[in-house]
């Protein structure tokens, strides 16, 4: 093969040749060390090639759910896509439809910018120029490149990065810690390990403090509630399954007929038509608006005193932790009898979220007078540079109104959802316990050894003893599209002497792909068996088991495949062990076997893969979070230190007292507002006067699917902008506009829209990245992350990536 620059031109030609081949190029022939143990090839069904059927598959992008798919096949082509046909149009017996996006797969599949070779990198680092290599020269330059650095540096120098790209396949699944590649690199010796996630760092790191857990009531509870209040949360964008949050919410209120009030800078879909009543709100201020709430409720003796007195700790001075200071109390903080001496008034709070004063008093009476209230948020509020107070303070409100551990409330916190059970692949024991947040990974590269517990947030160690040096990247576009300040990673990765290798598994030339030393050509799922469980499906919990449903085409391979011969070219002892002697098709009959003697009354193996899906629904019926506390708290405590739910956390209080933050990260033990950086109150405002989110688009899994043309046309990327902003900016919709700021710009398109409060822009976040990254580095796809900081936030070291302050121009 002569050298090549990656180009999709020729790549569409040679798919196209390839497909009116029919069967193509079967799966690479690889020479293995040892040939009797060769790992499996992905050729079964090569002689099925002419055959018609139908094939049960997934779609097992991240959006939180996990839709089954049937794939019609003829000639080794999918050439329709259906999706679920068991089951009916009743609730609780419903099918689980897949979405516009999984509807597209036979495009994603087919796709013309497919890669179809193992490639080394020829240009510089993001350039995207690659020349084809054999297989057995990316596998021994991997291996060996391996091996070297865990020699000269030692395993903790070797990272997985975040990514999402598959989620919850037993033998597919990309998550960093729980992987074919996790498994691979546990048998070498382990990996710098990571906690958190983009997703939901701050929630997840914070709410433990006030409960032990983040745990929240399931959606088909609705059907007890008199009221639901829903803080940034949108299912109908963000759990769109047949299956998802956003069936489950609209048949329970058709049960209960509860009303629904939306707070959301944005007037999203979930709202649309179907809420009571929309309340804009400033990014970053709904736990000012709680404040103000409480303000009113405790004035007006609407808070539940009983449930305060028996359950919390640090109401008020009758349960505040000897250790606290005098006043350090939630009721004094409200009151302006704490330290900041400031009452949290209706008029206070106004200012501030940009709600009217007499909407907040409306606001607190009614939300304290409808019991049960589901008091729900989703984690656009978490998202943010002040997530982890925030987080905390919406619970605030499900606590001072006694909704927590009841049918129809809801401890404040996202739904919970029940998930079928089913074994992954175990991933071995990981040797090295140091871990970062995910979050940091540029920074474990560029300035590793500097990084400690108590700035940086490293568990596990005082402080990194070597910076990373080998990056795995499965399934994740992470590296620059989904990662804040796309800029500063892209002169990270520069540097070659830094990271030393960056090995990236995918299935198409992403942002991310560009900066892969070598690159591998990935089956997608469909392209394979595997098993996948539901995700966020309500109470009815599922397992698909998928099959291939076209043979490998060009040299793609499946992870495991391409794993395992890894593995051989480590030792044979790593190859024993990483396999145990099973093939693929094997690890899923045994991982099978093992769910099934802890769940007896599961079917057999055969029958299930036969019927292609297997439905089970929550035995519990509705999930109630915190129920057996709230019914016997004595012998049910919360995971707390005091068993009871802290208002007043003393552990916060230590980690505030003994952390090294900057004036705007701010640690509390009280969930109190605090603006945040990039926040409204930043000074930075008066040259980048409108906050600006990224929100979870339905045109796209993050960056997945966002390359069909299909999708694109009918989800187009804009900047939506308020009509009011738009006159005093002379735009109009449809207009291109720059946004920038301090660290970046993008161009797109304006939206002009009511659909967004005045002050605030929003754009979908995953749009794939373009720009001349040796030029001017302005992107132009309306890419959000060239915008962002990676400034972490104060608790979790998290993503703060909704906490963005801009600046607009017309083109
Ligand atoms: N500004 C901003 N940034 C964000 C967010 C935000 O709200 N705002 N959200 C954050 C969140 S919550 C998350 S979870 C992350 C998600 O970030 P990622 O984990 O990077 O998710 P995706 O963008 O979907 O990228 C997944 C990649 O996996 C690839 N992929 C899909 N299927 C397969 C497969 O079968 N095999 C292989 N090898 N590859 C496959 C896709 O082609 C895609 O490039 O983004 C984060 N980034
Ligand atoms: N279609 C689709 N579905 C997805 C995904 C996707 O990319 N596409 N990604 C999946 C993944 S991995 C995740 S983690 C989840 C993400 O789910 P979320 O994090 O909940 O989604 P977001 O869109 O970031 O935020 C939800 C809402 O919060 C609002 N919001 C932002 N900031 C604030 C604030 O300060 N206060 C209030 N009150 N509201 C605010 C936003 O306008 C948005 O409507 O979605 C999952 N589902
Ligand atoms: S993107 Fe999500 S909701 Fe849509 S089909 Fe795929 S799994 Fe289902
Ligand atoms: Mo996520």
């Amino acid at each position: 093969m002569g050298e090549s620059v990656f180009n999709p031109t020729l790549n569409r030609r040679k798919f196209l040749q390839s497909a009116s081949l029919g069967a193509a190029v079967a799966a690479a022939d690889i020479s293995l060390p040892f040939n009797a143990m060769a790992a499996p090839k992905e050729t079964e069904g090569v002689a099925q090639v002419k055959e018609n059927k139908k094939v049960w598959a997934v779609c097992s992008v991240n959006c939180g759910s996990r839709c089954p798919l049937r794939l019609h096949v003829r000639n080794n082509e999918v050439y329709r896509v259906e999706t679920d046909n068991i089951g009916d149009d009743q609730y609780g017996n419903h099918q689980i439809r897949a979405c516009l996006r999984g509807r597209a797969m036979r495009r994603r599949m087919n796709h013309p910018d497919r890669l179809n070779y193992p490639m080394k990198r020829i240009g510089k680092r993001g350039e995207g120029k690659f020349k084809r290599i054999s297989w057995d020269e990316a596998l021994d330059t991997i291996a060996d490149n391996l091996k070297r650095i865990v020699r000269d540096y030692g395993n903790e120098a070797v990272y997985l990065n975040y990514c999402s790209g598959i989620a919850a396949g037993s033998m597919t699944r990309s998550s960093a810690v729980n992987s074919c590649l996790s498994r691979l690199m546990n048998c070498y010796g382990g990996f710098l390990n990571q906690y958190g996630t983009y997703s939901r760092a701050q929630i997840a790191r914070a709410m433990p403090f006030t409960y032990g857990s983040n745990m929240g009531n399931s959606t088909s509870d609705i059907a007890n509630s008199k009221l639901v209040v829903y803080f940034g949360n949108n299912p109908a964008e963000t759990r769109m399954s047949g299956a998802g949050i956003t069936y489950h919410l609209e048949q329970a209120r058709e049960r209960s007929r509860a009303k629904m009030i939306v707070i959301d800078p944005r007037y999203t879909d979930t709202a649309a038509g179907r809420e009571d009543e929309w309340i804009p709100i400033r990014p970053g201020t709904d736990a000012a608006l709680v404040s103000a709430m409480a303000y009113v409720m405790i004035n007006e003796n609407l808070v539940d005193q009983a449930f305060l007195d028996k359950y919390c700790i640090g109401y008020d001075e009758k349960t505040l932790p000897p250790s606290a200071p005098k006043n350090a109390h939630y009721k004094a903080y409200i009151l302006g009898q704490g330290e900041d001496g400031i009452a949290k008034t209706p008029a206070w709070a106004a200012q501030i979220t940009a709600i009217p004063e007499q909407t907040i008093i409306r606001l607190a009476r009614e939300i304290a007078s409808a019991k049960p209230c589901c008091i729900t948020q989703g984690w656009g509020i978490q998202r943010q540079s002040n997530g982890e107070l925030a987080c905390r303070a919406v619970a605030m409100l499900a606590i001072l109104t006694g909704n927590v551990g009841i049918n129809g409330g809801n401890s404040g916190a996202r739904e919970s959802t029940f998930t079928a059970p089913i074994k992954p692949l175990p991933i071995l024991d990981n040797p090295v316990k140091t871990k970062i947040p995910v979050f940091l990974w540029t920074d474990a590269i560029e300035r590793g050894t500097e990084m400690t517990a108590l700035k940086d947030g490293v568990q596990g160690k005082d402080k990194l003893e070597v910076p990373i040096k080998f990056l795995w990247n499965y399934a994740g576009n992470t590296i620059t599209n989904q990662h804040s300040d796309i800029n500063r990673t892209h002169r990270i990765l520069q540097d070659e002497s830094k990271c030393e290798m960056i090995v990236v598994i995918e299935n198409f030339m992403t942002d991310s792909a560009k900066y892969a030393d070598i690159l591998l050509p990935d089956l997608m799922t469909t392209e394979q068996e595997d098993i996948t469980p539901n995700h966020y499906a309500g109470n009815m919990g599922y397992l698909i088991f998928s099959q291939a449903a076209t043979t490998p085409k060009f040299e793609r391979r499946s992870i495991y495949d391409i794993t395992s011969d890894i593995a051989a070219r480590l030792g044979r002892d790593i190859y024993d062990k990483f396999t145990e002697g099973r093939t693929q098709q094997e690890w899923l009959q045994y991982l099978y076997a093992q769910t099934r003697e802890k769940n007896p009354f599961m079917p057999e193996y055969e029958e299930v893969k036969k019927a292609g899906i297997y439905k089970m629904k929550d035995p519990q019926g509705h999930y109630v979070a915190y129920k057996e506390f709230r019914e016997d708290p004595e012998n049910h405590p919360l995971k707390t230190p005091s068993g009871k739910i802290e208002i007043y956390s003393e552990r916060l209080a230590q980690i505030a007292a003994s952390w090294e933050l900057d004036q705007q990260s701010v640690v509390h033990p009280l969930p109190i507002y605090h603006a945040g950086f990039n926040g409204v109150d930043d000074p930075k405002r008066d040259s980048y006067p409108f906050q600006l989110i990224g929100f979870h688009h339905k045109g796209r899994t993050h960056s997945s699917y966002a390359n069909i043309d299909w999708l694109q046309a009918a989800c187009p990327q804009e900047l939506w902008m308020n009509p009011i902003d738009a006159q005093n900016y002379h735009l109009k919709d449809g207009d291109m506009v720059r946004v920038f700021n301090e660290i970046g710009e993008t161009r797109l398109p304006v939206k002009v829209t009511p659909r967004i409060m005045p002050g605030v822009l929003a754009m979908g976040q995953g749009a794939w990245h373009k720009a001349n990254m040796w030029g001017d580095r302005v992107d132009h796809a309306g890419s959000i992350n060239v915008l962002t900081t990676q400034r972490p936030s104060p608790l979790a070291k998290g993503n703060p990536q909704h906490s963005n302050l801009v600046q607009v121009e017309k083109l």
